[in-house]
C-alpha cells in the first residue's frame, strides 16, 4: 500500500518534532518545511535524528510552499508554523499577522487551485479566548473569542478564515485550539522552560535570580507528546471540525514556580524577582479549557500531569547542564 505523505510547516518546532516522530511511527513519509537560518545547526535542531525530508521555504513565501506542495504531492498539511509567542507579538504585530493569518490565507488558496483534495490541520489556540469564561469556569467552542494580543488576533482570523473556506468550499480543513502545551523542547522564552531551566541553573550554583513576569495568571497547561496524539486523531475524523485540546486543569505560573522550585528543594520566594519587561500590555489571566468531546468522541485521554511534566523538564535540564 502507498505511503501517507505528510508536510509539516513549523516542522522543527516542539510539535513539528513530536508529531514528525509519531507519524513516523504510523507508517508516515514525513516531509517538513525548513526556513533559512544564519546558525545552519539551528534550521533542525530538534529533527535531526529523525527521518524526516526537509525543504527549504517560508510561509511568507508563496512561491516555495507551491514548488514544495507540487513536489512533495502530501495527503495531509499539517500547518504548525508561527509566529507563536504572545508578548513579542505586541512588538511585531505586522509580522505576526502576516505569517499567522496571511499565510494560512496563502496556503489554503494553493490546495483548492492545485488539489482540494489535500487535508489541512490549522493550529488554533487557546489565546483566541483572552479573558472570555464560561459561567463554570471553562473555555470551549461557544465561548465568545475577544483576543487580548496581536498573536490572538491572528490566531482567530486563521480559524475564521478555515471555518468560510470549509464552509464555502467543502474542504477539509480542520483545527484543534490547544491549550498550552509544553515539553522539554519547548522553547527557553516560554514560562514554563524558563521557570524550569533557569531553577535548575540555581541549584547548579549557576545563576543567582529568576526573573518573570506577572505571576498571577493561570494556564491549563498540557504536555506537547500528548496533544500531537490529539492532532492525528483531529485530522483522521471523518469529517473536518474544530476540536478543543486540553487538560481541563488550571495552575498559576506561582504554582509552576512553587512546583518547580520544591522538586529542587528549594522555595521560590528566595529567588524571585519581577521586572516589568516581562509584562505584556494587556494580560490573558485565565485559561481552563472543555475537552470533554475531544475525549468522548475522539477516544484521545493525556498521559502527563503538570506534576510529571514538570518532573520530566527538571530532569532534562539537571542531566543536560
Ligand atoms: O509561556 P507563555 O509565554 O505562554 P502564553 O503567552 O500563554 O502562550 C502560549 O500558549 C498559547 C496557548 O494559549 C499559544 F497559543 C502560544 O503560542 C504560546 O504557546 O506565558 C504564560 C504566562 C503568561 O501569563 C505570561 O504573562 O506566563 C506569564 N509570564 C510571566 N513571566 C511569562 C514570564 N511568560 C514568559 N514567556 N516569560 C516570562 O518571563
Amino acid at each position: 500500500m502507498k505511503k501517507k505523505i505528510a508536510l509539516i510547516t513549523g516542522i522543527n518546532g516542539q510539535d513539528g518534532s513530536y508529531l514528525s516522530e509519531l507519524l513516523i511511527k504510523k507508517g508516515y513519509s514525513v516531509h517538513g518545511i525548513v526556513r533559512r537560518h544564519s546558525l545552519a545547526e539551528n534550521q533542525d535542531i530538534r529533527i535531526n535524528n529523525l527521518n524526516v525530508k526537509t525543504h527549504y521555504g517560508d510561509l511568507l513565501d508563496e512561491v516555495s510552499l507551491m514548488k514544495i506542495i507540487r513536489k512533495v504531492k502530501p495527503d495531509e498539511i499539517y500547518n504548525l508554523a508561527a509566529m507563536s509567542h504572545v508578548r513579542i507579538s505586541t512588538e511585531m504585530p505586522s509580522f505576526t499577522i502576516k505569517v499567522n493569518s496571511l499565510a494560512l490565507l496563502n496556503l489554503m488558496e494553493i490546495i483548492r487551485n492545485y488539489n482540494d483534495k489535500i487535508k489541512l490541520y490549522q493550529a488554533s489556540s487557546s489565546e483566541m479566548f483572552g479573558n472570555s469564561i464560561d459561567k463554570d469556569g471553562y473555555q470551549r467552542l461557544t465561548t465568545p473569542m475577544n483576543p487580548v494580543s496581536p498573536y490572538g488576533c491572528s490566531k482567530l482570523l486563521g480559524y475564521n478564515l478555515i471555518n468560510h473556506y470549509r464552509n464555502a468550499y467543502d474542504n477539509f480543513f480542520c483545527t484543534g485550539i490547544l491549550f498550552n502545551h509544553e515539553s522539554p523542547r519547548r522553547g527557553i522564552n516560554f514560562v514554563t522552560n524558563k521557570v524550569v531551566r533557569t531553577a535548575v541553573e540555581i541549584k547548579k550554583g549557576l545563576k543567582k535570580k529568576l526573573i518573570l513576569g506577572n505571576i498571577d495568571s493561570y494556564r491549563d497547561w498540557g504536555h506537547s507528546k500528548d496533544y500531537v496524539e490529539a492532532i492525528y486523531k483531529i485530522m483522521q475524523f471523518k469529517k473536518a471540525e474544530n476540536w478543543i485540546v486540553s487538560t481541563g486543569n488550571t495552575y498559576s505560573v506561582r504554582d509552576l514556580c512553587k512546583i518547580t522550585f520544591k522538586l529542587l528543594n528549594m522555595n521560590y520566594k528566595d529567588y524571585i524577582k519581577q521586572d516589568k519587561r516581562y509584562f505584556r500590555p494587556q494580560e490573558l489571566k485565565y485559561l481552563k479549557g472543555d475537552s470533554s468531546r475531544t475525549r468522548r468522541v475522539l477516544k484521545w485521554q493525556p498521559k502527563y500531569t503538570f506534576e510529571t511534566m514538570i518532573e520530566e523538564m527538571v530532569n532534562y535540564w539537571s542531566n543536560k547542564l
